[in-house]
């Protein structure tokens, strides 16, 4: 892991950009521009934070989140690859993939003409990942922090035969109140329940919350938007490369399970995630290349 002397002399950015380390030895970037703060870890290349300059955070991050190297950190933007859920034959294998959990580095940084922060981080690929992913296949992510948030993951097959992924952006939006938001852009869809047995259902209307919520919706290319009376706010995903969504929330009995939501954490939180998911996952040829973007952007 390079140290923090070395990131800030290479990537630090002033009126932009600087890095820290903790107790723990991990390592985080600090965004603090004129259009927004962010926080990341460089573990998992882990967006923890971000509030655009006048708005409480829109990214949710468990008061209850722990910070240690090797395990994945309730909240934030965690990146699930190179697969989602559980692996598909392999149940030792962490579930959402091992990216969240390993070293990544930091690749680029710049400060933009319009004032945000641009920063690019790839996976270290070591013994322990190609344990469980012996393909050659590089992954960075590229994010640009302003009074929008854009997260792209792309995935290159560098390999000699083609390699099918899941992955998700499992982002963690921070809401007023579970029971007062909706969840539009995914009316009529069919998706898959997860709570219980799988069962295929169809979207009527908005998504509502009045329960645990697990949801894969299928065919979802359109903007999804978080309607939040609470906060007088609409959140607006955009997004490309992802024809799956999902929609969770814990509820109060998973959550106290999970002991790292914070206390009722669940009401103050919603996972709408872009998804390559179910038969959404993508193959990806040899030369090849899959590019999942997101855009998070905040309506009064
Ligand atoms: O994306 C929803 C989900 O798959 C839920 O089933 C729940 O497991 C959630 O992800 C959190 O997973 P994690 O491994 O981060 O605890």
């Amino acid at each position: 892991m390079t140290d923090v002397t070395t990131l800030n002399n290479r990537f630090g950015i002033q009126d932009h950009l600087s890095f820290t380390t903790d107790a723990n030895g991990m390592v985080y970037a600090q965004i603090k521009n004129r259009l927004a703060e962010a926080h990341i870890a460089v573990q998992g290349a882990h967006l923890l934070t971000w509030a655009p300059t006048g708005q409480v955070p829109v990214i949710w991050l468990s008061e209850a989140a722990k910070f240690a190297p090797g395990k994945s950190v309730r909240g934030g933007v965690p990146i699930c690859w190179p697969w989602f859920g559980p692996h598909p034959s392999q149940t030792s294998f962490p579930a959402h993939g091992y990216a969240r959990t390993v070293p990544w580095e930091v690749i680029a940084s710049a400060a933009t003409k319009e004032g945000a922060t641009r920063i690019s981080l790839r996976l270290i690929v070591s013994e322990a990942t190609r344990a469980q992913w012996p393909h050659a296949t590089p992954v960075e992510l590229h994010l640009t922090i302003g009074n929008a948030l854009e997260c792209e993951l792309i995935t290159r097959n560098q390999g000699q035969t083609a390699v099918t992924v899941g992955d998700a952006l499992h982002t963690y939006f921070a809401i007023s109140d579970i029971r007062n938001v909706e969840v539009l852009g995914l009316d009529g869809l069919e998706y898959l329940d997860k709570v219980g047995p799988s069962t295929l259902r169809k979207q009527q209307g908005a998504v509502r919350f009045a329960s645990e919520t697990d949801r894969i919706y299928l065919e979802s290319v359109d903007d999804c938007i978080i309607a939040d009376p609470g906060l007088k706010r609409r959140i607006r995903i955009q997004k490309r490369g992802s024809r799956s969504s999902v929609v969770w929330n814990p509820w109060i009995e998973k959550a106290n399970k999970m002991g790292d939501l914070g206390d009722a954490g669940y009401l103050k939180m919603v996972c709408v995630e872009s998804t390559n998911a179910a038969a959404d996952v993508v193959n990806i040829a040899p030369g090849g290349e899959h590019r999942l973007w997101v855009r998070y952007s905040v309506e009064q």
